[in-house]
């Protein structure tokens, strides 16, 4: 005798809306328990629901994007007479229970701050979860809700947040290392009395899925080998952690054509990697082409990377690039590629300005305060410009334009390791000494390989200042989702004609690169004068 059973949301810990960003099953499909029903994605973790039945889909009652919680109702399954014999207690066990308490993870510390263990919360039936992604090492300074470290189950992928502000004095795990509930991870001192446990914030416990033995860590793909694994077909479901799927979104692609390389078929980030060089380098079709759109121009068409035996021609080193070059060099080729970029150029007259700073920086010196730097006036200028012209202060996402209004300025730094953008927040709502005091701080931290990615997050416009080392002119790569990018050279003395006469000032030279498909030429002009004019002469932010 058949019988419709309701599949529905099992405990998923605290989140009550959690989007659904996979659906895998239809009207009229046969499923077995445990076959993946979607994927639910929060901001700390992605997890599939599985079947707690067997049977044909009669009713699907929820849609991509469709936010659901405990007990929201998934589909409606018609099961056989004997499957639903045995699927019964399943499908009770997958009925709301009341949600586990998130385990507080932190141990008080003494009052007025101590050692505080940072453990992992529960995380519902699972043992021994490898750690994929560690994001501290020691030394580091951590806030309450900062990722310690990325777990991953066969059903779920989850963050484990820190519950307690302070400085990391001992990291436990490693990429690898298998965890379960009340692992120490690390060990953080203090800095006040506040153990600042935010049991909410805590990771949720992963579906209550019946546990599986746990995949392999991921970092063993590594050793994956180099041909391409067929990709998977269209529809089917795809495995991959939050901070791959996120990556492939910031990319625009679609994991379904990625070939998976890691453990039971999850696309691991150096398999995403592989296919956007392979899309960028054509020995991989790119949507485009494969749609048949091969030499339409629609897709890029390029050639092949050349391949060349240097060594033919003469001794050689080979030297791996640094991880910053890798990621920026990942970062730059997608904006270069996709960006509609027109480098614009201005003068700015700064014969005053420098004066002002030299004037101010003595007065300084006997204060011991921070060194103004010409940066530091650059980024208030800048602000006033993204006030006047909103369009600098914005994203594209699709169709739309995100009007930002806050103004944080990110500033290219030179570091040993290669380029980064430590972002100075609110820069509107500080004076030049703060701004100069904390672009040195931060250029200082990135430097010495200290930035965290909260200090590399959230800029709206970028400034990259060659002005320390020289040349004219350059065409800066807008660092996108922002859409400009103000590059500056070395300023020089050069004779001005005042109208009656060449006079000697001192001149910035400015090379603005703005999106086309958000800045026109006439815009970005205006907003280079404007910039030049302020520059000129600073009492005009004050207006
Ligand atoms: N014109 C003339 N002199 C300038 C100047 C300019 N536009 N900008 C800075 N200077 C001077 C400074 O006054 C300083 O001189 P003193 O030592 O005599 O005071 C000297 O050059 C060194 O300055 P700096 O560049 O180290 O300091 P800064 O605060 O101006 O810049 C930072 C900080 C982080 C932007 C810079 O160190 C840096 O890393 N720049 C490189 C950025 C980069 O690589 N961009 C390219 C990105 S695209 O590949």
């Amino acid at each position: 005798m058949s019988q419709i059973i309701e599949v529905k949301v099992p405990d998923i810990g605290d989140f009550e809306s959690v989007p659904v960003i996979e659906l895998f099953v239809k009207v009229g499909d046969t499923i077995k328990v445990d076959d993946a029903i979607v994927t639910l994605e929060s901001d700390k973790a992605t997890m599939d629901v599985p079947s707690t039945v067997e049977g044909v889909v009669k009713e699907v009652l929820v849609s991509l994007g469709s936010k659901v919680g405990e007990g929201a109702l998934l589909i409606k399954v018609e099961t056989g007479g004997a499957a639903a014999a045995a699927a019964a207690p399943a499908a009770q066990a997958a009925a709301p229970a009341p949600a586990p308490t998130a385990a507080p993870v932190a141990a008080a510390p003494a009052a007025g701050g101590g050692v505080v263990e940072v453990k992992v919360p529960d995380i519902g039936d699972f043992a021994e979860v490898p750690v994929i992604e560690l994001y501290v090492k020691v030394g580091d300074s951590i806030k309450v809700d900062d990722a310690i470290a990325t777990l991953e189950s066969d059903k779920a992928t989850m963050d484990v947040p820190s519950t307690v502000a302070g400085t990391v004095k001992e990291v436990l795990v490693q990429i690898g290392s298998k965890v379960g509930e009340g692992t120490v991870l690390i060990k953080v001192e203090s800095g006040s009395s506040a153990p600042a446990a935010a049991p909410q914030a805590a990771a949720p416990a992963p579906v209550a899925a019946a546990p599986a033995p746990v995949a392999a860590p991921v970092a063993t793909a590594a050793a994956a080998p180099v041909a391409l694994a067929p990709a998977l077909a269209v529809g089917s479901k795809v495995h991959a952690s939050p901070s791959v799927r996120a990556y492939a979104r910031e990319l625009g692609v679609d994991l379904n054509k990625v070939p998976a390389t890691g453990p039971k078929n999850r696309i691991v980030k150096e398999d995403l990697t592989k296919y956007v060089k392979g899309v960028m380098s054509g020995a991989v079709a790119g949507p485009a082409a494969a749609a048949g759109g091969a030499s339409l121009g629609g897709g890029l068409d390029l050639l092949p990377w050349p391949k060349v035996d240097f060594a033919k021609f003469g001794e050689i080193e080979v030297k791996p690039l640094s991880r910053i070059k890798k990621i920026s060099g990942q970062n730059l080729s997608r904006n270069w590629v996709m960006i509609p970029a027109v480098t614009y150029h201005e003068d700015a007259d700064i014969t005053d300005i420098e004066a002002f700073r030299v004037l101010l920086n003595k007065e300084n010196e006997k204060g011991g305060g921070a060194k103004l730097t010409m940066l530091a006036f650059l980024m208030k200028a800048c602000v006033k410009g993204l006030q006047k012209f909103p369009e600098f202060n914005s994203s594209l996402d699709g169709d739309n334009l995100v009007l930002k209004k806050y103004f944080n300025i990110g500033f290219a730094a030179d570091t040993p390791n290669g380029l980064v953008v430590p972002v100075v927040k609110n820069v509107d709502k500080k004076s030049v000494f703060e701004l100069a005091q904390e672009s040195g701080e931060l250029a200082k931290q990135a430097r010495d390989g200290k930035l965290k990615p909260a200090d590399m997050s959230g800029a709206c416009f970028t400034i990259s200042s060659l002005g320390g080392i020289g040349g004219t002119y350059f065409a800066p790569i807008v660092n996108a989702p922002e859409v400009a990018i103000l590059g500056v050279n070395k300023s020089a003395m050069k004779p001005v004609w005042d109208g009656k006469a060449f006079v000697p000032r001192l001149v910035l030279p400015l090379s603005l690169t703005a999106d086309h498909r958000v800045i026109d030429g006439a815009l970005a002009t205006r907003f280079n004068v404007y910039i030049a004019q302020l520059l000129a002469d600073f009492r005009r932010v004050a207006l």
